[in-house]
């Protein structure tokens, strides 16, 4: 994947600020602090395009990433942190139902979950919510790189079956520090935006 330009359109609070484009969008859900804009910013291969914290709890908006005018990666806010009050919560949640029960130009929502870690009541009932509404479920475990190499195999399956996933499901491990999982998460990417027309897999049509 050759990007050329990646910036933040908008960062949004309410629909009308949505941007006025057709280019598919992908989401990515996720409790707070568990990466997902890190993830954003690995797939760029830019350094903070998305801001990252260490605080987590601080992103309440939702940040479209224009790429190349083609395709938007949308950064929800995260879910489940707890110094949070409970009308914070509420107004978060809408926010996040509200894009993604409306928006048309959303293809999919991947959720990430943080490898080291089984997945938590919230994560799980996202995960429902993401099936219901597209079939399937697309999730990355972030962090990789923080657990042994040894040990990853077990946690994944874990985190496949605490989320109860199928063969219909995807599950990729990730790491923005090492780019773990990079190529596969752009494939899955293009594939379930409809850009993946074929041109990149080395394959020459005569
Ligand atoms: N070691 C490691 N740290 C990560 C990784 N992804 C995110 N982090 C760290 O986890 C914290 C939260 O990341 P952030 O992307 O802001 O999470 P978000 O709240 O889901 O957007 C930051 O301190 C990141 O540097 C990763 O793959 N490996
Ligand atoms: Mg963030």
């Amino acid at each position: 994947m050759n990007i050329h330009n990646a910036s933040l359109t908008i960062s949004a609070v309410s629909p009308k600020q949505y941007p006025a484009t057709s280019f598919p969008e992908i989401a990515f859900a996720g409790r707070s602090n568990v990466g997902k804009s890190s993830f954003i910013n690995r797939l760029l291969n830019r350094k903070s395009l998305a801001r990252t914290s260490s605080k987590p709890g601080k992103t309440a908006t939702i940040n479209f990433y224009n790429i190349d005018n083609a395709l938007y990666l949308v950064d929800l806010p995260g879910y489940g942190y707890a110094q949070v009050s409970k009308e914070e919560k509420k107004k978060w949640a809408s926010m996040i139902e509200t894009y993604l029960s409306t928006r048309e130009q959303l293809k999919c929502t991947a959720l990430l979950v943080d490898a080291r870690h089984t997945p938590t009541a919230d994560d799980i009932s996202m995960l429902g919510w993401i099936k219901a509404a597209q079939g399937y479920a697309l999730v990355f475990a972030t962090k990789c790189d923080k657990v042994a190499k040894t040990k990853l195999n077990e946690h994944l399956d874990d985190i496949y079956y605490t989320l109860g996933l199928t063969d219909e499901d995807i599950l990729i491990p990730f790491s923005a520090e090492t780019g773990l999982g990079r190529d596969d998460a752009w494939d899955a990417v293009l594939e379930l935006t409809g850009l993946n027309n074929g041109e990149d897999k080395g394959e020459k049509k005569e």
